[in-house]
């Protein structure tokens, strides 16, 4: 059988529980650090800790929204913000381009169950991801 990566291996072991707290709140909150790379008003961006390329980091809404799967209409404000500022950090420190990445469940690899975009660049990406 194949080796999980280690990333699977916590995805396969985490779940969505009823919107309780995450790590990422404490980001939020600063009760733990981060690498914060930028922060507004309705969301943060963090370098990842265990980044897949030169430049990996996470933008997530402050608001407590634990997977694609629980938007609704309401959110699409804080949707379309998350796309504008990954655009505009994007396009700043990766002019040569980027991907950006929504892993939604466990067979999408989620592994913390607060909304998250990874934007991921600094190398030519490869098609298609594993
Ligand atoms: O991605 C969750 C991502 O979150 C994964 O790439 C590691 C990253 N992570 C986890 N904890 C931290 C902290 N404390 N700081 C920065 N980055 C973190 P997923 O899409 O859920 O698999």
């Amino acid at each position: 059988q194949r080796k999980m990566s280690n990333e699977v291996e916590k995805a396969s072991k985490s779940h969505y529980n009823n919107g309780s707290e995450t790590i990422f709140d404490k980001i939020i909150a600063k009760k733990i650090p981060a690498d914060i790379i930028y922060e507004d008003e309705q969301c943060l961006a963090f370098n990842d800790v265990a980044p897949q390329a030169p430049v990996h980091f996470l933008i997530i809404p402050k608001k407590r929204i634990p997977m694609l799967d629980k938007c609704e209409e309401h959110d699409k404000d804080i949707l379309g913000h998350l796309l504008l500022v990954a655009k505009k950090l994007g396009q700043s420190k990766l002019p040569k381009g980027y991907r950006l990445v929504i892993n939604n469940g466990k067979e999408g690899c989620q592994s913390v169950y607060h909304l998250h975009l990874h934007i991921l660049g600094g190398r030519q990406m490869n098609w298609p991801p594993g």
